[in-house]
This record gives structure tokens, C-alpha cells and sequence, in this order.
């Protein structure tokens, strides 16, 4: 068309519609993308890639988020795990998915052997499992499920389905793994408090002959850089402890790690005042558990506070000395190593303030908050720290959700919403990526991660101004009806 025909021509009634700039859908809608990307119809993988199975504590931290956009998923979600608890109580880290190629990742069903190996313990034998655990958030994540939506959980009977597997999960978690003989439960492999690789674990890893590096093959190497994971030889010493527990038929007590963690009892703590709520709604008092939980903080602060730190740290309950600071009374000894582990007890709003204020000042110390956008995994001070490597100082999303949690707890607001604008910010930028630099905020492992985008959810949808029902359900640990 020439220049003149172009000034006369008419628009077409394409031309006068107003077409606007494709613009980028918003946070919320691709968070809800990636968990239904990432749902297989019964439960959420973590990572279609990296982990193609249901993992335990990624499927209670993603039902937190799937609550606000399908409460029926997100107990559903759940529910899909319990099924696959263990006679003895124990809730599997894993629970495998059968369509999925042994291949895909490593260790696959045919190493763990749950339903043969683990038959003396109660494994199921219509589904395979890991033998090992992971954080017990699920208690905690049921609460909020409910709470989510009353009514269709009362009609589909969900907490007094629920309710009796929850409370042999944490018996199983009191009595089988009290390895310390303090109360706490003790974890028997660095992939059950859920920091894999975290240089807590290299002092007592060190005393485990690695597995030779012929007799397995890594298939996260296939999706992960290598230098962000784990090395050859952690990888080695991880499978010689499963190895050893599985052919012990998964039993508890003998085996040569055994260490106390900050953040999975802190999580078996609220977990239980959440137990105690639930309780409360099936028309029980819950006074007990409530009365337990507050006993399990004492021992909590006894056996792992750090005063000179300003944090709690690890137990090794096999180092084979005795404490000085207890006067002796507390077996092993504890793990000088500062990581996001030890600040996430501050989401128990009923730990000595004193301790509470501590745990605030390290957290905006040197040591994790010099110029970082989220919670870095470890010390940034450390000697081993590695902004990119798993653990080993990168930020996870829900370690920061957690500690977002705990400084509201604490009446920290100012604080918390600093933290919450940094996740959203952060989950927003890195396409809700796995963990992240803690100082750039750099994409690390996998994008499109499940629990990212179903904490993204949860933080979006807190109204933080009147008390949302995931800081008031931590919160209310001591009755009360905010949640
Ligand atoms: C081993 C699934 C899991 C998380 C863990 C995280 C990583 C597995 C792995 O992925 O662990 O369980 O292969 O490294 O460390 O916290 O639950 O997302």
C-alpha cells in the first residue's frame, strides 16, 4: 500500500481494538502452573526432573500452599502419603511412583527393597517406600489443610482419618528414635532432616566408609550441575549408612549416625501442638500433648542451645564423649557448625524470650545476614560455605518460610515482611527455582519447584496484617481460637 492510500485507508476493526503488550502472568497464576504441572492426579512430585516421586516434607510444605487454591487437593495430597506409612509409625521420605523408570533416580525402589527389607517393620506391600524419614511437618500441614476449609473437611471425615497415623508417626518419632536418651528424635542419615548435604553432617559422616563409587550410579548428575550437588564421595557414605540400615531390616538403635537437629524437632514441636489442636477439634482436650510439647522445648533448649552462638546446634549423639556444659548428663556432643538448622526453633513462640531475642540478632548478624536477599543453608562466615552448593549456603524457600514464621511469631512484623517481600520477590525473578544464591538470588537445581510455588501461595494469600492462619496456627500453640 502506498503513502497515500495508507493516510485514507479505513482501519480494519482489528486495528482499532487496542491490543496491548503481551504482559507476563501474574505471580499467583504461575505458581498455581507449576503445582499443576508438577500433580500427577494423586500428589505433587517435587520436581517433574530431579525428583519424579512424592517426597515427605515437600508434600506437607506443598498442601500448605495447595490449601488456598484446592483444599480437596491438598488433603488429598496427604492422605496419599499416609497411606504409605509403615506399621511401626514411620511416615517414608519417599513413596514411589511405579510408572516411573528405575532410572530416573537413584536410590530407586529395587535398593531400598521397602516391602521385603522392611517387612518386620510394617512396610506396606502394595506400595515402595524408602526406609528412611524426613521432618515430621505433616501434623502441622493437616492443621492448616483444615483449617483451609472447615466444612469439606468435616464432611470427608479428613482429621479423624488423619489423626491416628499422625500421632504413630510421632510416637514412632518419641520412642523408636530417642537415641540420645534426652527425648529429642534423633535422625539416622543426613537425607532425613532434609539438608542433605549440610557441613553439620561432615564430622559425623566422617566416621562412615563410603560405599564405592562402582557399586551405585547418581542419577541426579543427569539434571543438576555437579558442582552444585553433592560429591562422589558424600554420595558413597550416604548409600553405605542407607545400605546398613536396610539390611539391619530397618530397625533403630544400632546404627553409627545418629544426630539431634535443631529443625526437626522445632517441626516435631509445633507439629504436636498441632496434634493437640486437631485433638481439641475431635473433641478431646489435647492438654497432654500440649503439656508434651512444652516439655520437648525444655529439652530442645537443654540439649541444644548455644548460648556463645546464639543458636542451637546439632547433637552427635554416636561422638562417643559426653557434654561438659550438662555436666556430663547428655550423651555425645555438640556440632560447632552454624547452620539455617539452628534458627528455625524461633518459630516455637514459646521459647524463652531471651533466646527468642538471640535467635533475632544471629539472624541479622554477620553470620547470615550480611547482604543476603534470603536465609542463607549455612554460616556465611563458615569455612565451608558455597553460595551455590546444596546445603552448604545457597537459601531454600521454605527454610525461609520458616523463618519468616518465627519472626512474626515473635512480633517481629517489620522483620517478617522485609523477608516475605524478599521470598515473593526472589520465588518471582528465579522462576521458582529450588534454592538460590543467597546474595544475587541466582536459580540453582531445578525451576518450576513445588514447594517454591505452593510457599509463594501461602504468603500471598496471608493477610499479615490480621493474623493469618499459618503464623496464628504456629502461633496458638497454647490453645486459643486465632487459628
Ligand atoms: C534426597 C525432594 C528432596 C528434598 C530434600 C532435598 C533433596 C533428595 C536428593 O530433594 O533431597 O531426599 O536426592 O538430594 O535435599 O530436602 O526433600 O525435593
Amino acid at each position: 500500500m502506498d503513502r497515500t492510500a495508507q493516510l485514507t485507508a479505513r482501519p480494519t476493526q482489528r486495528e482499532l481494538v487496542y491490543d496491548p503488550p503481551p504482559t507476563k502472568p501474574s505471580l499467583h497464576l504461575r505458581a498455581v502452573r507449576v503445582l499443576e504441572d508438577n500433580w500427577t492426579g494423586t500428589n505433587t512430585v517435587p520436581s517433574r526432573s530431579l525428583y519424579p516421586h512424592q517426597w515427605s516434607w515437600d508434600s506437607a510444605f506443598i498442601a500448605i500452599g495447595l490449601r488456598h487454591i484446592s483444599p480437596l487437593r491438598a488433603q488429598t495430597e496427604l492422605e496419599t502419603l499416609l497411606d504409605a506409612q509403615w506399621g511401626d509409625g514411620r511416615i517414608p521420605h519417599i513413596v514411589f511412583n511405579p510408572s516411573v523408570p528405575l532410572d530416573a533416580y537413584f536410590p530407586s525402589p529395587d535398593f531400598w527393597r521397602s516391602s521385603t527389607a522392611g517387612r518386620a517393620a510394617g512396610a506396606p506391600r502394595t506400595v515402595q517406600t524408602s526406609g528412611i524419614v524426613q521432618p515430621p511437618v505433616h501434623a502441622l500441614a493437616a492443621w492448616l489443610v483444615h483449617r483451609a476449609d472447615p466444612g469439606l473437611s468435616r464432611a470427608r471425615g479428613f482429621l479423624s482419618r488423619v489423626y491416628p497415623r499422625l500421632a504413630a508417626w510421632h510416637r514412632y518419632l518419641l520412642h523408636r528414635r530417642d537415641l540420645g536418651g534426652g527425648s529429642l528424635a534423633s535422625v539416622v542419615h543426613p537425607w532425613e532432616q532434609g539438608m542433605d548435604n549440610s557441613p553439620c553432617w561432615d564430622a559425623p559422616l566422617s566416621r562412615i566408609t563410603p560405599a564405592s563409587a562402582r557399586s551405585f550410579r547418581r542419577a541426579d548428575l543427569d539434571h543438576g550441575a555437579a558442582e552444585d550437588r553433592p560429591t562422589d564421595l558424600d554420595y558413597g557414605r550416604y548409600v553405605r549408612l542407607a545400605t546398613d540400615y536396610r539390611d539391619g531390616g530397618y530397625q533403630d538403635g544400632g546404627g553409627r549416625f545418629a544426630v539431634e537437629d535443631p529443625a526437626f524437632n522445632a517441626l516435631l514441636i509445633a507439629s504436636e501442638h498441632a496434634l493437640a489442636r486437631i485433638a481439641h477439634e475431635l473433641g478431646a482436650t489435647g492438654t497432654a500433648r500440649h503439656a508434651r510439647a512444652e516439655r520437648l522445648t525444655a529439652a530442645l533448649v537443654e540439649r541444644l542451645w548455644d548460648p556463645a552462638a546464639g543458636m542451637f546446634f546439632c547433637r552427635d549423639v554416636r561422638d562417643g564423649t559426653t557434654d561438659g556444659a550438662t555436666g556430663g548428663a547428655a550423651s555425645g556432643a555438640l556440632i560447632p557448625e552454624r547452620s539455617v538448622s539452628g534458627l528455625i526453633p524461633l518459630l516455637l513462640p514459646t521459647l524463652p524470650r531471651e533466646i527468642a531475642t538471640a535467635l533475632v540478632r544471629t539472624l541479622h548478624g554477620p553470620h547470615f545476614g550480611g547482604g543476603t536477599r534470603l536465609v542463607p543453608s549455612y554460616d556465611l562466615l563458615g569455612e565451608a560455605f558455597d553460595p551455590h552448593r546444596y546445603w552448604r549456603g545457597p537459601a531454600w524457600f521454605n527454610t525461609s518460610w520458616l523463618v519468616e514464621r518465627g519472626l512474626r511469631a515473635h512480633g517481629e512484623s517489620a522483620r517478617a515482611d522485609a523477608l516475605r517481600a524478599a521470598v515473593l520477590d526472589t520465588a518471582d525473578t528465579s522462576d521458582f527455582a529450588e534454592y538460590v544464591d543467597p546474595y544475587t538470588g541466582e536459580a540453582c537445581g531445578a525451576t518450576g519447584f513445588s514447594w517454591t510455588a505452593a510457599l509463594t501461595l501461602d504468603l500471598l494469600d496471608s493477610d499479615t496484617s490480621a493474623g493469618d492462619t499459618s503464623v496464628t496456627a504456629i502461633a496458638a500453640i497454647k490453645g486459643g481460637d486465632r487459628a
